[in-house]
């Protein structure tokens, strides 16, 4: 949009003023943030109405996409960027004598998700606005997100989120469209005249749903869509108990801080049910604004499953066609199916929910009955072709569970993966059965970030040496980040990335002497690893190198510095993930206060990882650790997030490192460990022994034996837990199987690091082909392949 330095800064000053009745500079930063959120709403607000209003005047084709979590990260750089005016605003609070980004950090990032899966979500939302395409996002305003992590004497400690405390500036409260979700009572059926049976409810559970629209602003389309969250609140004119009011408010007062857990939790369960029962409702009415005929649903509206969480949108959906449009059976499932698509996030068995039928029943009485008869149908279908065992293990009702995955594949027409190697691994393990069933409906999505906020806004430096090489077309399109490759040999431009990146790691240790009091050094190698910690992830594989390194040195091998950065949070009741905390906290204790090595190590573990600080942590990375145990981390985005911003991977084949390889050239990571095969092959064949491994190598055992020691002060207990996993469990996740491979590709790293040049053609590498992992490019794939939605202003891949 076109709009001048003193327009704005009148704007902006009119709306301070009408706000708060004062002048600008007498504000408190959280003020100014305010005012600028106001001048910025202007900005977008008639393109979002223009948006909704031309989606119901063309009818196109729209996308939900149903998630119990999106991390979409503070949104006023983003909106700034996505509307052209970034530069023109920040000229302007300048003028002002602000400082843009102590404003920018006035915003509460809102937690609203625990790690990837719900990063993906607000990625894909700011794509779909991005490529033109009409997607809609349906999810749940949590009054807290996850926790605020602080560390305690090394120990992590959760605090509430309180994100709402000051307004979240860019929702809308839209009343006027709030639905009544019902829980629990008696259903009886009655036949209709029509042969089909008509559901009357009892004695339900009333709650309102109220949504909450946040516009997403695409990259100069002039296209807004809607990210809608719901709140649970009473029903207006209804007497409730305080007991009422209160089990009403919790429906969506947190978000769980578990994503490897189905949390079997009857809240959990009646979230689920709220946010999709209510976007479900809301999608059916708007729909019956514009059409009487809800057999073509299909052709006007796809819904998204992301992951497990709002599987339940298949049986939601059938109830209303069944019993509110007084469909036949066979007629709501063909609809249902064609509408629905589904994407699983994990192979991880704890992971892929599944209620007891006992407490579903209870909870959602009339689901369960339309549950109950897919499972009967399902069965009757297909067992004459893929007999009992199989079709036993593909139902969705079994061993008094009702099983979401499942029922997810069988109501939908497509089912994804999200890397390519996941996506093979979801057919051979916890689909299979499925698969041989339904075949053609399996696909693969890889996912993919935005550039926008990794590149452009976290990392100024990075983008505008780009342009000075291949000029800005690769904002637009990231796939021109290819050009880069042509000069890789331009010493000159190498030498800038590095002082690019030596810029950023300046920062970095700028934060990270004032979050933690210590001093970095940043002509070392940044060493990092953010991600939730999981034991598959293998934190501690990282953690044992860090060992080896202070072993070495203060044995006085002479190593080239290195400080590792950690972020990372635990879930709660996640006793093992806590004690690695704790163990990662002890020894950076033990490293950064020991002179003897603390010139060339340390160990920075920065507290209450969430998106904005990977937007300091991300441009400062020189080596980006992706060390799961192949097999185990499904995709992973952080991995692409790093190499677009030029960090070498050090890696295990697993997710989608190994696209990224593939798209990087083999050279241009460090690869180690087992791979997906060779780990199923071990665990298949038991052919894996732990404490062999800890009796024949010295190193293993010294350090695996420090865990106990007193080496370490401060871990009796963690350092116990964690020798037991290894030597007492078998390591479940190879961490002493893939050790040794691991050092061998980190001491590659510090022989590389010595050759700067060569370093920074790796990186380059990196960048130039982190183009293909845009999430412009996965929605506009999902578009194609899964939802038959294009973009109207696709960038070409
Ligand atoms: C995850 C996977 O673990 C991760 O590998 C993947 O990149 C993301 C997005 O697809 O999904 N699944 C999951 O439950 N969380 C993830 O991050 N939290």
């Amino acid at each position: 949009m076109a709009l001048t330095t003193s327009q704005f800064v009148r704007e902006f000053e009119d709306n301070a003023l009408a706000l708060f009745a004062d002048e600008l500079d007498q504000l408190s930063p959280q003020q100014q943030y305010q005012a600028l959120a106001v001048t910025v709403k202007r900005y977008y607000a008639k393109q979002w109405a223009d948006t909704k209003d031309r989606y119901d005047r063309t009818q196109e084709k729209q996308v939900y996409y149903f998630s119990i979590e999106f991390l979409p990260g503070r949104l006023l750089a983003s909106n700034l960027l996505n509307l052209g005016i970034k530069d023109t605003v920040e000229k302007g609070l300048r003028k002002l004598g602000l400082d843009p980004a102590v404003i920018y950090a006035q915003e509460a990032d809102p937690g609203l998700g625990n790690g990837g899966l719900g990063r993906l979500a607000a990625a894909f939302m700011d794509s779909m606005a991005s490529v033109g395409m009409a997607g809609n996002g349906n999810g749940i305003r949590y009054q807290y997100g996850l926790f605020q992590q602080r560390f305690v004497d090394g120990y992590q400690v959760e605090l509430p989120d309180d994100w709402l405390r000051d307004p979240d500036m860019w929702e809308t409260r839209k009343e006027n469209r709030a639905v009544i979700v019902k829980y629990g009572g008696q259903v009886a059926l009655r036949p209709r005249q029509n042969g089909s049976l008509q559901a009357i409810y009892h004695d339900t559970d009333d709650v309102l749903a109220v949504p909450y629209d946040t516009p997403m602003v695409g990259y100069q389309t002039g296209v807004v869509n809607t990210m809608r969250l719901w709140s649970a609140e009473t029903v207006p004119g209804r007497v409730h108990d305080l007991a009422e009011k209160a089990r009403i408010n919790a429906i969506t007062q947190i978000l769980y801080p578990d994503d490897s857990d189905s949390a079997g939790r009857e809240l959990r369960l009646r979230q689920e049910y709220f946010f999709v029962s209510a976007g479900i409702q809301s999608i059916v009415t708007h729909f019956k604004r514009f059409h009487r005929d809800l057999s073509v649903l299909p052709h006007f509206v796809a819904i998204h499953i992301n992951d497990t969480h709002p599987a339940m949108a298949v049986l939601e959906l059938m109830r209303i066609l069944l019993d509110e449009e007084e469909m036949s059976w066979e007629q709501a499932w063909q609809v249902t199916v064609a509408t629905m698509s589904y994407t699983n996030h994990t192979l991880m068995a704890e992971a892929l929910e599944s209620w007891p039928q006992a407490m579903f029943a209870s909870l959602l009485p009339r689901l369960f009955q339309i549950a109950q008869e897919i499972d009967r149908r399902f069965r009757l279908t297909y067992v004459r072709r893929y007999g009992e065992l199989i079709v036993n293990q593909a139902a969705p009702l079994a061993d008094g569970q009702l099983r979401m995955a499942f029922l997810a594949v069988i109501g939908s027409h497509a089912v994804n993966g999200v890397a390519k190697l996941h996506s093979e691994l979801l057919k051979q393990s916890v689909l299979k059965a499925l698969y041989q069933i339904f075949p053609e409906r399996f696909t693969n999505e890889t996912n993919g970030i935005t550039q926008r906020r990794w590149v452009q806004i976290a990392d100024p430096a990075l983008a505008t040496l780009i342009d000075t090489k291949i000029g800005p077309g690769w904002r637009r399109n990231p796939l021109a980040l290819t050009r880069l490759r042509e000069f890789e040999d331009d010493e000159q431009f190498l030498t800038d990335l590095i002082a690019a990146k030596q810029q950023n790691k300046l920062k970095l240790a700028d934060l990270i002497q004032r979050q933690l009091g210590l001093t970095v050094a940043p002509a070392s190698l940044f060493d990092v690893q953010i991600k939730r910690l999981h034991a598959y992830k293998r934190q501690l594989l990282h953690v044992f190198g860090i060992l080896e390194a202070y072993l070495a040195l203060k044995n006085g091998e002479d190593r080239p510095p290195r400080v590792h950065v950690f972020g990372a949070k635990a879930a709660p009741s996640y006793r093992y993930a806590k004690a690695v905390i704790k163990l990662i906290n002890a020894v950076a204790d033990l490293v950064n206060h020991d002179p003897a090595v603390n010139t060339k190590l340390k160990v920075a573990f920065l507290p209450n990882y969430g998106v904005s600080l990977g937007e300091q942590i991300i441009p400062a990375a020189d080596i980006s650790e992706q060390i799961s145990l192949a097999g185990t981390e499904a995709s992973g985005t952080s991995n692409m997030k790093l190499m677009a911003t030029g960090a070498i991977t050090l890696a295990t084949l697993d997710g989608a490192n190994i696209e990224i390889r593939d798209a990087a050239g083999k050279d241009s990571m460090a690869v180690f460990g087992l791979t997906a095969a060779q780990v199923e092959a071990a665990q298949r064949d038991h052919t894996y022994s732990a404490r062999a491994l800890y009796d024949q190598d010295p190193l293993i055992h010294r350090i695996v034996d420090m865990l106990t020691d007193g080496t370490i002060p401060g871990v009796a207990t963690e350092g116990r837990e964690i020798q037991d996993e290894l030597l007492e469990y078998n390591d479940n996740y190879f961490v002493l199987a893939d050790f040794r491979s691991y050092l061998a590709a980190s001491r590659r790293l510090d022989q590389l690091s010595q050759t700067p040049l060569a370093w920074a053609r790796l990186a380059l590498a990196n960048i130039a082909a982190s183009g293909q992992f845009a999430a412009d490019f996965t929605v506009a794939r999902y578009g194609r392949e899964i939802w038959q939605v294009l973009p109207s202003q696709p960038a070409d891949e």
